[in-house]
């Protein structure tokens, strides 16, 4: 009895490692006959052994037999099922169709333009700074020489929050936020999101992306702020790019000036040229000498140093430099607008 138990268990482990690789009809209907062929299937001929037992251990052997036989069956029903529904789904699956498109995220082209201008002032040894976008009256105001009330400050289509708290409408509360911790020299750079009260038109938002740059030490004079920026200029844009400074005014610096380079598009020859307007120039940066009050008022000695600083849109630029007609083009999300950018 023991040696025929051993037998019945032993063909259930041999079936159940064999039942796994039943893949197709094929391989279903030999597995079936090698175990219930009514001839020679091995339940079969255990069936067989059943007359060679003792009279009083048949019934206990029946039973080991039926539940096996019942066992197979059933571990080959579902097995069917299994291959019976990949092949239905090989059946659904047309082939001929043209492949799903699947839309992969890229960097946004602000973002890749503000790299391109970072890396220009990295390989100057500038570091990149950030700072809070809500800021406070004096950050954004008073410590770079606003007199209160004064009505520069309306240039700046400031966003109030509540009390003294505002959105920032230009970097420069970051400058301050250095120059108070650390003492010269000093040469960084602050790209970030800025916010002005404005009604959203072609090159107009209430949001966009500045980027300042601040130089502090000893002896340093316009001439540098010149010869940097021309760098810079030549390295965004050509070696040849035209440049000129004019006389601006700003509260945070004195002298001031503003700096334009000659159109990219129509290199001044068309009068009615969309870019530049017809002038053949585009205004590019804010600039200029810092001024000796917004030192003193971070106590930094204007006796000893000196310092100049800039300021650009980074939207705005990217608008001339990759000919955008309408700046809300970059705030739309429109997948097939960003993904041009990243092509390259
Ligand atoms: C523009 C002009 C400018 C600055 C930003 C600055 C910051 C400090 C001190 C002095 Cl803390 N100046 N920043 C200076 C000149 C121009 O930006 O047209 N921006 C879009």
């Amino acid at each position: 009895m023991k040696n025929f138990e051993n037998k019945v268990n032993k063909c259930r482990r041999d079936f159940d490692k064999a039942v796994l690789r039943v893949k197709d009809e094929k391989s279903f209907h030999e597995l079936r006959n090698l175990y219930l062929s009514r001839k020679r299937g091995r339940l079969t001929l255990l069936f067989k052994e059943l007359n060679a037992l003792k009279p009083e251990e048949k019934p206990k052997a029946g039973q080991l037999l039926n539940r096996l036989k019942s066992h197979i069956q059933g571990k080959l029903e579902s097995r069917k099922k299994k291959y019976a529904i990949t092949k239905e789904e090989a059946r659904k699956t047309d082939i001929t169709l043209p492949g799903r498109k699947r839309y992969w995220g890229s960097p946004h082209p602000v973002h890749l333009f503000q790299e391109e201008i970072e890396n220009i002032f990295l390989s100057m040894g500038y570091s990149v700074e950030e700072g809070p976008e809500i800021e406070t009256d004096y950050y954004n105001f008073g410590a770079l020489n606003f007199p209160p009330h004064h009505p520069a400050r309306d240039d700046w289509d400031t966003l109030y929050i509540k009390g003294d708290l505002l959105l920032r409408t230009h970097t420069s509360p970051v400058q301050i936020r250095v120059m108070e911790k650390r003492k010269p020299p000093i040469k960084i750079i602050i790209p970030g999101k800025v916010y002005r009260k404005e009604t959203p038109d072609p090159t107009h938002l209430p949001m966009f992306y500045q980027l300042e740059g601040l130089v502090v030490d000893k002896g340093i004079t316009f001439a540098h702020l010149k010869g940097t920026l021309e760098y810079f200029l030549k390295t965004l844009f050509s070696e040849n790019v035209k440049m000129r400074f004019r006389p601006g005014f700003f509260p945070f610096t004195e002298p001031s000036a503003e700096v334009d380079i000659g159109c990219t598009v129509c290199k001044a020859k068309d009068e009615e040229c969309r870019v530049c307007g017809g002038s053949g120039w585009i205004e590019i940066l804010g600039s200029g000498m810092v001024d000796p009050q917004v030192f003193k008022n971070v106590n930094i000695d204007p006796e000893v140093y000196t310092g100049f600083a800039f300021g650009l849109g980074i939207d705005r630029t990217a608008m001339f430099a990759y000919q955008i007609a309408d700046m809300r083009y970059f705030y739309e999300n429109d997948l097939r607008f960003n993904r041009q950018f990243f092509l390259k």
